[in-house]
This record gives structure tokens, sequence and C-alpha cells, in this order.
């Protein structure tokens, strides 16, 4: 297993939109197990496969905070969604941003799991909010891009700020 490099806003590699996993077999477990372990130790609640430079529609979320909800979702696609809910929401992605975002409040999700298994099931409250807001990775978008220009540019600004200082 490894820890793997989180990329950070503004990097364009968060802007690929993911490819669905067509295999299912060892490279694809290791990656899951991988993304375990880096959302783990992040610490966060959900990581997408995109925001480690690894272009396939994998997502994996623990919302329990004790570690004791691990779960799975490769190819996931939203075939219900119900009401709407406004959440602070972060990403190890844009690291030390907390805004609010409006999402739906409950989704039915079919996907597969880690072994090619089908599933559906059905969501809310953080993790409905957590499997849409990895989705949206997966589809290249951010959690920013759903605030207003304005917030967005001004997050924005201090990103590429934070990096010129790091070179
Ligand atoms: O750790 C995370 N917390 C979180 C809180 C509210 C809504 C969404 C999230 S997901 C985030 C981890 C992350 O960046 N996943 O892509
Ligand atoms: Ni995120």
């Amino acid at each position: 297993m490894a820890i793997l490099q989180i990329l950070h806003f503004p990097d364009p590699r968060l802007r690929t939109i993911a490819k669905p996993v067509s295999v299912f077999g060892d490279d694809i477990q290791r990656i899951v197990a991988d993304m375990f372990e880096t959302m783990y130790a992040a610490p966060g609640v959900g990581l997408a496969a995109t925001q480690v430079n690894i272009p396939k529609r994998i997502l994996v979320t623990d919302t329990s905070r004790d570690g004791s909800d691990p779960r799975c979702f490769i190819n996931p696609q939203i075939i219900e969604a119900r009401g709407t809910e406004q959440m602070e929401e972060g990403c190890l992605s844009v690291p030390d941003v907390f805004e609010t975002v409006e999402r739906a409040e409950s989704v039915k999700v079919q996907a597969f799991d880690q072994y090619g298994m089908p599933f559906e099931v059905e969501l809310d409250g953080l993790l409905a909010v957590c499997v849409q807001h990895e989705i949206d990775h997966l589809d290249g978008k951010l959690f920013v891009d759903r605030l207003s220009p304005l917030k967005r540019s001004r997050i924005r600004r201090k990103f590429e700020k934070a990096q010129k200082q790091a070179l």
C-alpha cells in the first residue's frame, strides 16, 4: 500500500474527465487500497481517483470518522436525486477553504464495488453530499466551481500566490 500525492487547485489535471473502469483486476484493487490509505492519512471523508492523478471513475468514502464505514464506488451514476441541502464543504485539493454548497439532499446511486459487483444504494446526509462531491471530481469539477465567480477568483488568487511562494 502507498500514500498517494493529492493534486491541489488550480492544477489543470483536476479538470480531467475520468474514464470508466472496464476491467476489474488486481491493478484496480491496488488503486482502491492506496486511495483508502491516502484518504485516511489526509484525513478526509472521501477521495476521488482524479485527485491522485488517476483518471479512472473510482471514488472511496468513509464518513464514520472512526474508520468503520469504508465504501468504494466504481463507475458511479446518480439515478435519482431528491430535495436540496446546503452544507459546508471542504476539499483535500483546496486545503483550508470551507464554503457552503447546495446539492441534492438524498441520492440513489448505481455503481460497482472494487471486485466488479454491481450494487445500488440510497444515501443521505454527509454521505450523499460526499458522493456528489466525489462524482464532480470524476467529471473534472471542484466545489469552488459551485460558488460565486467572485468567491472562486479570490480562492484562485490565494492559491496561485501560495504556489509562487513555494517555488
Ligand atoms: O474530507 C472531505 N470533507 C468533506 C466535507 C464536506 C463535503 C465534502 C467533503 S469531501 C472532502 C474530501 C475530498 O476532498 N474529497 O474529494
Ligand atoms: Ni474534494
